[in-house]
């Protein structure tokens, strides 16, 4: 019997695919078709997949055309797949010519003519196309329209400043600049709230009201009760309510959570997490006054919430204040859970080394700096060669990723990669420190 093997992602199962899974088939007698899982396709950067993994393999399922269908998941698989299953034949559409060629080692390698004029991307811009609004303005909105060009059916089309901002700011972006938040929220099917953060729950609140879904920088309110009320009123209206904590969606540090709750380094005893970039005084004025704690604390706090929890017994915030502007230009913050220690700094007027580093009982995680832009970590352990190295790409600062999981989520199930008492967990530490609840200030 001689074998035949293909892979693909196959989203919106369309002719183009059939027609290539006919051929593939025609050319041995029994077809194995790989799809590629959706961690693996955002790894490789495919970030605008609309189907979820199950939904793409039932596509293939449905076709009856393939004898047994698997799921890709890591890059090397092909190899071990040929060996697993003794392939004879490796098939692929001619736009990957010569890319596989590396695999004539194990088996023939097969380029077939890939169907002209139809695409998975075709049919996606076809039927998915969200307007988003932007509410707000800082640098970070630049970045945000750019990156919204890489993704299939997502379109920043316009923005509201507030009455008081000079426009001249925003008019190079090329967006439409609206004169209210109401009518920007009457013309587009979404919001990017990033306005200044105690302004925000009532943003929030209007869109999601509106049954507009809304990706809200961090935090998403400054009080947990009324980031708790937000969610609620999401669910309640069916909309979408992502926080914008980059790292977050980044694969590294997702990886890096799940390999860290595994045990890899043994139980963890402490987290530590540093976040600065130095600003000088204008620049804090220009970009909107924001202490270190608003600009840093969120993500700081992401990783000691993600991996020990939100339960923790007591918190002691130090900050040291820059009186004429009446801000925070260097915070740190020590937290204590009944088996772990935990610590973030976070810093504008004090530099130092933005590194993430995991403690535990076997051994340690390292992340370094700048570790919120996660591309890399080492597991280390106290015989070196046991130390292990990461890599994952990250693409446009995984702002890319944020927004693409954020379209996914208004098309299909949301997928949580903030779990919500985490939400609630940074709006509470932020109503304390605003609020001078276990802060001593130097
Ligand atoms: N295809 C085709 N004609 C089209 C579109 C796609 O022949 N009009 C082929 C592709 O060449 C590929 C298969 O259909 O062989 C699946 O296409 P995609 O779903 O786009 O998957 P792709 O990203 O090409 O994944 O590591 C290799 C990947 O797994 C292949």
């Amino acid at each position: 019997m001689r074998i035949v093997i293909t892979y693909g992602t196959f989203d919106l199962l369309h002719y183009g695919h059939i027609r290539l899974l006919e051929r593939a088939k025609a050319l041995g007698d029994y077809l194995i078709v790989g799809v590629t899982s959706d961690s693996f396709d955002a790894e490789r950067g495919k970030l605008s997949v609309q189907q979820s993994l199950s939904e793409r393999i039932q596509g293939v399922i449905d076709t009856g055309i393939a004898d047994k269908v698997i799921a890709e998941e890591y890059e090397g698989q092909k190899i071990d797949d040929i060996k697993r299953y003794d392939a004879d034949i490796f098939a692929i559409g001619s736009d990957w010519k010569g890319h596989f060629d590396y695999l004539r080692e194990y088996c023939r390698v097969v380029y077939l003519d890939r169907t002209e004029g139809v695409s998975s991307s075709q049919i996606r811009a076809k039927e998915f196309n969200i307007n988003i609004g932007i509410f707000g303005y800082s640098p970070m909105v630049d970045k945000f329209v750019a990156e919204c060009n890489y993704i299939n059916g997502v379109n920043a089309s316009g923005i509201f400043v507030g009455k008081r901002f000079q426009r001249s700011k925003v008019e190079k972006l090329g967006l439409t600049i609206y004169p209210s938040y109401e009518e920007m929220l009457d013309n587009v099917d979404a919001v990017y709230v990033i306005s200044n953060p105690d302004s925000r729950y009532k943003c929030v609140k209007e869109a999601l009201e509106r049954g507009k879904s809304v990706l809200c920088e961090s935090p998403i309110s400054i009080s947990a009760e009324q980031t708790r009320e937000l969610f609620v009123l999401a669910k309640k209206k069916g909309c979408i309510l992502y926080e914008g904590i980059k790292t977050a969606y980044a694969t590294a540090f997702s990886r890096l959570v799940v390999l860290a709750k595994s045990g890899v380094v043994g139980e963890i005893k402490c987290v530590e997490a540093t976040c600065t970039s130095l600003k000088t005084e204008d620049e804090i004025v220009n970009d909107g006054m924001w202490g270190s704690f608003d600009e840093w604390g969120p993500i700081a706090m992401l990783p000691v919430f993600e991996l020990l929890g939100t339960q923790y017994d007591s918190k002691e915030i130090i900050t040291f204040e820059n009186e004429k502007l009446g801000i925070d230009v260097f915070t740190k913050i020590n937290f204590r859970y009944p088996q772990a220690l935990a610590s973030i700094k976070v810093g504008l007027g004090v530099k130092s080394e933005g590194e993430l580093i995991i403690s535990g009982t076997k051994g340690y995680i390292y992340v370094p700096a700048p570790w919120w832009k996660t591309e890399y970590f080492e597991t280390r352990f106290e015989q070196a060669e046991h130390n292990r190295r990461y890599f994952y790409p990250l693409e446009g600062e995984g702002i890319r990723y944020e927004i693409s999981a954020f379209m996914r989520a208004m098309n299909d199930l949301p997928n949580f990669y903030i779990d919500r008492n985490v939400s609630v967990a940074i709006s509470t530490l932020m109503e304390d420190f605003h609020s001078g609840i276990d802060v001593t200030k130097m």
